[in-house]
């Protein structure tokens, strides 16, 4: 017998993200008939910095308070037209509570009731159903398939819209390619992580972190930032581009000059006394030979998002020795996610649930990139809560991938933490 799940009350309130910004937070109450209890579960909404131009619409105030970015609009809608709408509706039917999240707002890119009021109902929905049903979350989300932990892509230098420095692109991670469990794969991020910060302190360069808690410290150009990662990698007894690889994400649509169609590098401009501007042609000859020099197994937005045919080159020139993952570029959009598959653009996809709104959508991407042999990246925001559903989402798909900052900043390591804990929960007597 299927168990019904009525939604009996849904509240939203603002809070506070990691950089100091309302975003909202999202409260779903079901009731198990079974049982007789009532279950009450919570999400909180991300918001990112290096915003795609085609993401779904996080609806802001835009007034006075908080500098135009207060969401009491969004919460609003939250505790009227959402809760109306899903009041007795059954929780477990999670498409279904998303198609009704769609109907009330009626729109292609949820500007009425805002993306962010969307994915807190849709996501506490989800959570207070697993939590009624007794389930992990991400067994719920997953079911039995849910046997594959993440490896973490850990971004340990911050550069581009999540930092005061000189670094062009946004981010410089690690990924502990060949680590027997997560919890190993963590333990080496971590002391990479911890030696960086030795390295660049002997440099004497600043080891204050960015918005995701890599460090950020001023360099003159991307070589140098990738050499003290391999420097770090090697001071921690690993091999870069053997058990330890790197990643970048360029953000490159943040470079991007409309008006001269080329890519400008301010913090290398600023370094380096004179303008340096690279043109599409140029940008990819220059990931190239980066990853000629440097042990690089990924690039994500290595181009700007309305470059298609940039990216076809892109993925024609280095698709088969790079993973080429598209943020901006698929905003977690099937549409756009499709036109990719379609040109050959792209051959991964970042997924992240607040670029859509809702979990079956998001959901509907992920299984549409597995099924093109697209690979798979789970990933956290700039703007962040203490939130780790993106983990048990990350288990629930067996997605491989799951990129959600430096092991520095609790909102960054909550999710890894809650990594350890399914680990555990899915394999704790092999690792005892
Ligand atoms: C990205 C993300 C997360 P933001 O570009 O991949 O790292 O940044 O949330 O600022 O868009
Ligand atoms: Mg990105």
């Amino acid at each position: 017998m299927k168990v019904r799940l009525p939604i009996r009350e849904v509240h939203a309130r603002e809070i506070l993200d990691s950089r100091g910004n309302p975003t909202l937070e999202a409260e779903v109450t079901v009731e198990n008939p079974v049982t007789g209890e009532w279950v009450k579960k919570r999400a909180g909404v991300p918001s990112g910095a290096s915003t795609g131009q085609f993401e779904a619409v996080e609806l802001r105030d835009g007034e006075v308070r908080y500098f135009g970015l207060g969401v009491r609009r969004a919460v609003n809608n939250v505790n009227t037209k959402l809760k109306d709408a899903l009041l007795g509706q059954d929780a477990s039917c999670q498409h279904r509570i998303d198609e009704q999240i769609l109907g009330c707002d009626g729109t292609q890119n949820k500007e009425n009731l805002g993306a962010n009021a969307c994915l807190g109902v849709s996501m506490a929905a989800a959570r207070a159903a697993a939590g009624a049903l007794h389930l992990p979350l991400y067994q719920y989300l997953g079911g039995i398939y849910t046997v594959k932990l993440p490896i973490p892509m850990m971004n340990i230098l911050n550069g581009g819209k999540h930092a005061d420095n000189t670094l062009d692109f946004q981010e410089f991670m690690i990924a502990p390619a060949e680590a027997e469990s997560f919890a190993e794969g963590l333990r080496v991020c971590a002391e990479v992580y911890h030696n960086l910060k030795g390295i660049c302190k002997e440099k004497g360069l600043s080891t204050g972190v960015g918005d995701e808690g890599g460090f950020s410290p001023d360099l003159p150009d991307t070589e140098s930032a990738l050499s003290l990662l391999v420097e770090a990698i090697e001071k921690s007894g690993h091999e870069p581009g053997g058990d330890v690889k790197i990643a970048i994400d360029a953000a490159a649509s943040e470079l991007f000059d409309h008006e001269t169609g080329a890519y400008v590098f301010p913090g290398e401009s600023r370094m380096k006394g004179q303008r340096v501007a690279r043109t599409t042609q140029e940008l990819i000859g220059y990931y190239e030979s980066l990853a000629n020099r440097f042990p690089l197994f990924s690039l994500e937005d290595g181009l700007d998002e309305n470059d298609w045919d940039g990216w076809q080159e892109l993925t024609r020139r280095l698709g088969d020795r790079l993973q080429l993952v598209g943020d901006d570029l698929f905003v977690t959009n099937v549409k756009r996610l499709s036109a990719g598959i379609r040109l050959g653009a792209a051959n991964a996809i970042l997924v992240k649930v607040n670029q859509i709104g809702t979990l079956t959508e998001a959901f509907a991407a992920i299984r549409l990139a597995q099924e093109n042999g697209f690979h798979t990246v789970i990933s956290h925001r700039s703007g962040e809560t203490d939130d780790d559903f993106i983990a048990d989402i990350a288990v629930a798909v067996n997605a491989g991938q799951i990129k959600t900052g430096a092991p520095c900043r609790m909102e960054r390591v909550a999710k890894y933490n809650r990594l350890l804990r399914i680990e555990e929960e899915l394999y704790g007597e092999l690792w005892k």
